[in-house]
């Protein structure tokens, strides 16, 4: 039987990586295991990719070839990670995925948002998740937990405070018109009350 594909989605800081730990974890006490990756990356390809997206050097870098960049990415990922791993039967946690393209370089950024979906429509070949968390959290709140963690801004993260004003609306927006995949959770609680949120609606939907 296939594997289950799921997704975390959020603005910066919301707590994705963290929840995503714990997720396998309940998950492995459950006997079902898990490949965990995160985008951009996740491959020796995508790492490289990875590198120039985030990289403060490129500032210049235009719209076009940043929505391909992660579009690349997302393709070799899918190709060599999720699909083999889906077909294995395994269950796979994904931080971050073709959402955060329609988030930050559709609404953030303002690119037409059909563009968007056709380019990782073809990168993805149309694979699409089982089920998606939106860890919601204000702009503030981000930003303040990626300070306090102290490492240097890239250059997404360099945006400015209205372009992830929009990311976080669009992902409303996104969560809104596909109720039946998306999940939004409060990601101001505390990690254990989140996960808590996340392990409810995961265990219940999967029956298990
Ligand atoms: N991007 C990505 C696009 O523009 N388009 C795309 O298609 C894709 C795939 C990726 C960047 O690329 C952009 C989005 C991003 O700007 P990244 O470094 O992978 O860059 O950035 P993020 O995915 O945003 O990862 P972050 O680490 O910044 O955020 P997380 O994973 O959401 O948060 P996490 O778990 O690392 O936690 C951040 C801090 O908060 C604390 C943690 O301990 C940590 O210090 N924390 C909490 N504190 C209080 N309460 C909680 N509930 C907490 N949960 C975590």
């Amino acid at each position: 039987m296939r594997g289950r594909f799921i997704t975390l989605e959020g603005p910066e800081g919301a707590g994705k990586t963290t929840q995503i730990q714990k997720i396998r974890e309940k998950l492995r006490e459950r006997g079902v295991s898990c490949t965990v990756v995160r985008e951009p990356g996740g491959t020796r390809i995508g790492d490289r990719v990875r590198e120039i997206l985030l990289s403060p050097e490129f500032s210049n870098m235009c719209q076009r070839t940043e929505i391909l960049l992660y579009a690349s990415s997302r393709a070799q990922l899918v190709e060599e990670v999720i699909r083999p791993a889906l077909e294995r039967g395994e269950w796979v946690l994904c931080d971050r995925y073709v959402d955060s393209s329609l988030a930050y370089q559709g609404y953030g950024a303002m690119w037409d948002l059909e563009e968007v979906k056709i380019v990782n429509r073809i990168a993805t070949g149309g694979l699409v998740p089982d089920r998606t968390y939106l860890l919601d959290i204000p702009v503030e709140t981000g930003r303040e937990r990626l300070r306090l963690r102290g490492k240097k801004k890239d250059r997404m993260e360099m945006k400015e405070k209205l372009f992830h004003e929009r990311v976080r609306q669009g992902y409303l927006t996104l969560a809104e018109r596909e109720p039946h995949r998306f999940r939004v959770v409060d990601g101001t609680k505390t990690p254990d009350e989140v996960h808590g949120a996340i392990m409810r609606d995961l265990f219940l939907w999967a029956g298990i």
